[in-house]
């Protein structure tokens, strides 16, 4: 995969994008503390699981493509902070089951002992219950947006990414193809669901609660979006056949060893390198008409491919 990180930033005199993304991912982390449940407070073992499951770890990829999508339509900081909460929340929520020995069952998830393994598996269970409610939670409480009706239009979003039709409906798929042969159709269907749609929705809540967007900017960012999840899965195909554990902080090597496909057990890894290059050449084109604007969304093509874990 070509590296050509994009040095734009540092001539508009814009935060460089480490800068910009070390401080959403600051600020991500001190929303999720203000908003998940106070350990102190009963039932205290279910709230520390909730916690430990959250905080001080993961690149916060999805919170990241929300503050860049909602800057560029003009949200506020404040609601793009609830946003990415709540798209965090979800995804954590679907790390603590995914590892679970029911699915996964692995003992390593960023860097650190899996909750069923630090807590317990009821804890576990719970935790991810409590936190997928919880981003629910965040999303309805207070206004958000420009009006209620397009509040309500994000929590139905991310109600059908979370759902059957969305993340739960692409793991549900995922356990079903163990051991068996998919073709690349059927490979993308599963990840699209699986891994996508919960990345196409943190761009497109992000992009909702600004209003500065008109439809066909609305449907780029869409199709960005779309581009990007794959390409995500892609990269993680790769990172998992060729990374470490240590550097991944989970398990390296898990697919193979479950039997499971992937883009490399398909294609082979220099065809899925490939592809993840013409991936990310498809995300650039995409945002070129939106300009300077679409930065830190080109940037974040580029770090999903470009990451070391
Ligand atoms: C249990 C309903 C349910 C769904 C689980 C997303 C998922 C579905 C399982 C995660 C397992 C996995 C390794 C998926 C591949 C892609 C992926 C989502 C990787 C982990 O996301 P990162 O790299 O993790 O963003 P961090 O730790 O950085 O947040």
């Amino acid at each position: 995969m070509n590296d050509t990180h994009t040095h734009a930033d540092s001539s508009q005199g814009l935060p460089s994008f480490s800068d910009w993304m070390a401080q959403v991912q600051q600020r991500t982390e001190s929303a999720l503390a203000g908003v998940l449940p106070d350990p102190a407070i009963a039932p205290a073992r279910l709230h520390e699981a909730m916690r430990y499951a959250v905080l001080g770890g993961g690149k916060r990829v999805r919170p990241l493509l929300a503050h860049a999508a909602g800057e560029l339509a003009g949200a506020s900081a404040a609601d793009l902070d609830r946003i990415a909460c709540a798209v965090e929340l979800i995804h954590a929520y679907s790390l603590v089951h995914d590892d679970m020995p029911c699915m996964d069952d692995d003992v390593l998830r960023r860097g650190k002992p899996t909750v069923h393994v630090e807590f317990d598996e009821a804890s576990a269970l719970l935790a991810g219950d409590a936190l997928q409610t919880l981003a629910f939670q965040v999303l309805a409480e207070r206004p958000l947006g420009a009006d209620p009706a397009s509040q309500l239009a994000m929590l139905t979003q991310l109600a059908i990414a979370s759902g059957s039709r969305g993340m739960a409906g692409g793991q549900a798929i995922d356990l079903a193809a163990v051991g068996r042969k998919l073709g690349r159709e059927e490979l993308e269907f599963m990840h699209v669901h699986k891994t996508g749609a919960l990345i196409r929705a943190a761009v497109l809540l992000g992009a909702r609660a600004g209003g500065a967007l008109g439809e066909g900017e609305l449907d780029r960012l869409d199709h960005y979006a779309k581009v990007v999840g794959l390409l995500f899965q892609v990269v993680d195909d790769i990172l998992d056949a060729e990374a470490d554990t240590a550097t991944l902080g989970k398990t390296a090597g898990k697919d193979a060893d479950h039997d499971k496909p992937t883009y490399v057990t398909l294609l082979g890894l220099t065809e899925a390198k490939r592809l993840a290059d013409e991936m990310l050449d498809d995300a650039r084109r995409t945002l070129r008409p939106l300009g300077a604007r679409a930065l830190r969304l080109e940037q974040l093509a580029d770090y999903v491919v470009h990451r070391s874990f």
